[in-house]
C-alpha cells in the first residue's frame, strides 16, 4: 500500500502539471519583472519581456541565474518582497564573505514544508512515528526542512541536531525513533555505532533520509543492513528552498522532483543548450511558487539525468538521478561545502603559493581534507619550528573560513608534480559518484 502526503498533486496527470506549471511561471515571471531589478535588466538585455512566456514552452527564452549572481545581488539584489514579508533566512554553508542568503515568506517556508513532508510520507511516515532530525539547525537549511516536514504530517519530532553521538543513540533508543533524517555519512558513523554497542536489538529504526551529499549503492546496502532499515534519498539546495526539492520512493531508483512547485530542466553546461530526458547534463531549477526568493532557471552545477518512466510507487512527477558529479570544482567535506578558490585565498593570504593540492578521503566514516602547498620565495625556511608555526596559522584561517578542520603541510618548492594541462589541485578518493 501506498501512502502519499498530498495525493491528488503527487499523483497528477502529466497535463495537470504542466497546466499548474504553465499557470506558476507566468506569475512568477510576471512577480519577479515587477519587483526585482535584477531580473528586469536580465531579462531587457535577453530582449525578453514577460509577455513572451506564455508557458513552459517559452521557459528556454529566459536568461540563465548562477551562483555568482546570487553573490553580487547580496544580500537583498534578489528579494522579491519587502523584507517585512519575510519570517526566515537560510544561507549555504562554508563560502566566505559573501555568502548566499534565501528569504522565505510564511506561505514560502508552508510550501517547503509539504515538499519535506511529501518525502518523509514516501519513506513510510505516518503520524506514529518518531522523527529523529539529525541533519544541523541554524542556517543550513537540513534541520529545518526535514523539522518542518516532521511537524506538517504529524509525526513526533525529535531535533536533535547534528554530533553528540552518544545523546543521539540514547534518545534513539529511550524514545523509540522510527525515522532518521541525517547525512548519509553520520547515518554510516550511527549505523556502525549500534553495531559495535550491541543496540540493534533496542531501537526501532524503519527508514532513513539521507541526502545533502553524494552517496552510493554501496553505502545504501551498508547503512540497511546494519540499521535493518530502508535508506531514502533527498535532494535540495538552499537556493532552491533546501532538502525535498526531489525525495525518493519505494522504488529507490531516483528521486521524484516536486513539478508543482520547481520545474526541471538539464542543460549541456559549456553550451547551456537544453537536453532531452534521458541525457546527462547540468540540473537547473525554475521555482514557480516562491513570493520572497523565487529563481529563474538556477544553474545546479549538480549533473543528473531526468526520466519520466513510470513509477511503482505511483507518483507522476518525474524523477531524477542521483547526482553523477558537478559541473564547478565544489567539494563537499563533512557536509560543508567547499571551493577550492576559498582555500588558494588563505594560502595566498598567507604569503605560499598557489601550487598546492587539496587531497580528500574517507576514513570509515570521517571525511578527511589534507592540504599540500609549497613553500614561496615570500616563505621559505628549513627551521621547523617556523614551519610549524606557519602551518598552525593556516589551519586556523581555514577553519574559520571553511569552518572545517583541513591538515596543512607546507612542503618542499617543486615538489607537487606539475600538470601538462589544466593543474590537478583535487584528488577526492572517495569515489561518491557513481557513473
Ligand atoms: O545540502 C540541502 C539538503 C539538506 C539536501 C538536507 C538534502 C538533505 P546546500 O548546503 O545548499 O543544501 O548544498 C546543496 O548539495 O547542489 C548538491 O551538490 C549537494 N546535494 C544535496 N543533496 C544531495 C544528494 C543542502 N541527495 C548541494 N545527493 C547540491 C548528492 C546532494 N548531492
Amino acid at each position: 500500500m501506498q501512502n502519499y502526503y498530498q495525493k491528488e498533486i503527487e499523483t497528477a496527470s502529466p497535463e495537470q502539471i504542466r497546466a499548474w506549471q504553465d499557470e506558476r511561471l507566468v506569475k512568477t515571471v510576471h512577480h519577479v519583472w515587477d519587483n526585482v531589478e535584477f531580473y528586469r535588466k536580465r531579462m531587457e538585455e535577453a530582449g525578453v519581456t514577460p509577455n513572451d512566456i506564455q508557458g513552459v514552452k517559452d521557459l528556454h527564452k529566459l536568461p540563465f541565474i548562477t551562483k555568482d549572481d546570487l553573490r553580487e545581488c547580496y544580500p537583498y539584489g534578489l528579494l522579491a518582497t519587502d523584507l517585512n514579508n519575510c519570517v526566515r533566512i537560510h544561507s549555504t554553508s562554508g563560502t566566505t564573505g559573501k555568502r548566499v542568503v534565501a528569504f522565505y515568506t510564511q506561505n514560502d517556508i508552508d510550501l517547503w514544508d509539504d515538499c519535506c513532508a511529501r518525502a518523509i510520507v514516501a519513506a513510510g511516515g505516518t503520524e506514529e512515528d518518531v522523527v529523529q532530525v539529525c541533519y544541523g539547525y541554524g542556517l543550513f537549511t537540513g534541520g529545518a526542512g526535514l523539522d518542518g516536514g516532521s511537524h506538517k504530517m504529524g509525526a513526533l519530532t525529535l531535533p536533535m541536531s547534528s554530533g553528540n553521538t552518544d545523546r543521539q543513540l540514547m534518545f534513539m533508543t529511550d524514545l523509540g525513533a522510527t525515522i532518521l533524517c541525517c547525512t548519509p555519512s553520520y547515518a554510516s558513523y550511527l549505523a556502525e555505532c549500534v553495531v559495535e554497542r550491541g543496540l540493534k536489538d533496542q531501537i526501532k529504526l524503519k527508514s532513513g533520509i539521507f541526502g545533502a551529499e553524494a552517496w552510493t549503492e554501496e553505502m545504501r546496502h551498508d547503512i540497511e543492513d546494519k540499521l535493518g532499515i530502508k535508506a531514502f534519498d533527498i535532494y535540495g539546495l538552499t537556493e532552491i528552498s533546501g532538502p525535498g526539492v526531489a525525495f525518493e520512493c519505494s522504488e529507490q531508483t531516483g528521486m521524484h522532483i516536486n513539478e508543482d512547485h520547481f520545474i526541471a530542466e538539464i542543460i549541456n553546461p559549456v553550451t547551456g543548450e537544453v537536453l532531452p530526458d534521458g541525457e546527462k547534463g547540468e540540473l537547473v531549477f525554475t521555482s514557480i511558487t516562491k513570493e520572497a526568493f523565487p529563481l529563474l532557471r538556477y544553474r545546479t552545477r549538480d549533473i543528473a539525468v531526468l526520466t519520466r518512466k513510470k513509477c511503482s510507487c505511483g507518483r507522476t512527477h518525474v524523477k531524477m538521478s542521483k547526482p553523477m558529479g558537478r559541473s564547478d570544482d565544489m567539494l563537499i567535506v563533512k557536509g560543508v561545502n567547499v571551493f577550492p578558490s576559498q582555500i588558494e585565498m588563505v594560502l595566498l593570504n598567507n604569503g605560499l603559493t598557489s601550487n598546492y593540492q587539496i587531497i580528500v578521503d574517507r576514513k570509515g566514516h570521517t571525511d578527511s581534507i589534507e592540504i599540500r602547498v609549497e613553500m614561496s620565495p615570500d616563505f621559505f625556511t628549513d627551521k621547523l619550528s617556523e614551519l610549524t608555526a606557519k602551518e598552525k596559522d593556516i589551519v586556523s584561517d581555514l577553519k574559520s573560513v571553511l569552518g572545517i578542520y583541513a591538515v596543512v603541510r607546507i612542503v618542499e618548492p617543486k615538489s607537487i608534480e606539475r600538470s601538462e594541462g589544466k593543474a590537478i589541485r583535487v584528488i577526492d578518493r572517495r569515489n561518491l559518484y557513481q557513473n
